[in-house]
């Protein structure tokens, strides 16, 4: 009869770490991140995930964030001090989803915990600014710091402001993402272009579900300025076409 309980206890434990072992660990995770971060916050009963945002200082992270947000365009560069934590939320086939957005601070002597503010990252956005060559030079060091905290999580590259029309980094001269197999999206903040695509694209990685998508759009702030659509159109032609060619060898030491 003894023999009998302690079988059926030993049963009750095992069935009990099986189930809290096939719990989305990232959510388990995020929930700790969220109290942590956000101390009056409630955290909420759907999927929520940790998104990094990383790249330089004034490539565009916090703009883009507060789109969704406050519908607040910031014209006034105003650098981010540490971090920012924004809640977005966005309305999918398969339900509700939350991505804490991590905003971080592009500027080194703002940078504070860096690192720290990795910590549980489930997935990211690398920003850079296509007017200006230098921060998509320092894609590779956001990506390198990036991944020693967080290993194999979905990235996204995003080259903003695509609306200027003198752009310093051609569409086709993007190719760190092939090396690194992270998606890559042109965006404009200013104009809306491109807006949801990152989210859903790391949405369907975070699900397993390549058949996902948003059913309702999230209230943007409308565009400040209207994007050239044929000439977007042309580079995303050329950077389809510069995907079918074989990958420079070490163009990211090369680009000036
Ligand atoms: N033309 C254009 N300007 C933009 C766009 N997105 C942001 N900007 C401008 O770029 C500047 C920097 O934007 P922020 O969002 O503060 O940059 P950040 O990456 O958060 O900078 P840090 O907080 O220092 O890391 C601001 O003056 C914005 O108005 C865009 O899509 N197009
Ligand atoms: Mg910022």
């Amino acid at each position: 009869m003894v023999m009998l309980v302690m079988m059926m206890v030993v049963m009750v434990m095992i069935m009990i770490m099986t189930v809290t072992t096939m719990m989305p660990i990232y959510n388990r995770k995020s929930k700790v991140q969220v109290e942590e971060a956000l101390p009056n916050q409630q955290t909420v009963d759907y999927p929520s995930f940790k998104l990094v945002i990383v790249g330089d200082g004034g490539t565009g992270k916090t703009t883009f964030v507060k789109r969704h947000l406050t519908g607040e365009f910031e014209k006034k560069y105003e650098p981010t001090i540490g971090v920012e934590v924004h809640p977005l939320d966005f309305f999918t086939n398969c339900g509700k989803i939350r991505f804490y957005c991590w905003d971080t601070a592009g500027q080194e002597k703002f940078g504070g915990l860096r690192d720290g503010y990795y910590i549980h990252g489930q997935c990211a956005i690398i920003m850079f600014d296509v007017t200006a060559r230098l921060t998509y030079k320092n894609v590779p060091t956001w990506h390198r710091d990036l991944c020693r905290v967080c290993e194999n999580i979905p990235i996204v590259l995003c080259g903003n402001k695509v609306d200027v029309k003198n752009r310093q980094v051609k569409a086709k001269q993007v190719t760190f993402h092939r090396k690194k197999n992270l998606q890559y999206y042109e965006i404009s903040a200013k104009s809306n272009y491109n807006f949801e695509k990152p989210f859903l694209y790391l949405a369907r990685k975070l699900a397993g579900d390549t058949n996902l998508h948003f059913v309702e759009s999230p209230a943007l702030a409308p565009p400040e300025v209207q994007i050239d659509l044929a000439a977007q159109q042309q580079h995303e032609a050329e950077l389809l076409a510069a995907a079918s060619q074989p990958l420079p060898d070490d163009d990211d030491d090369q680009f000036e």
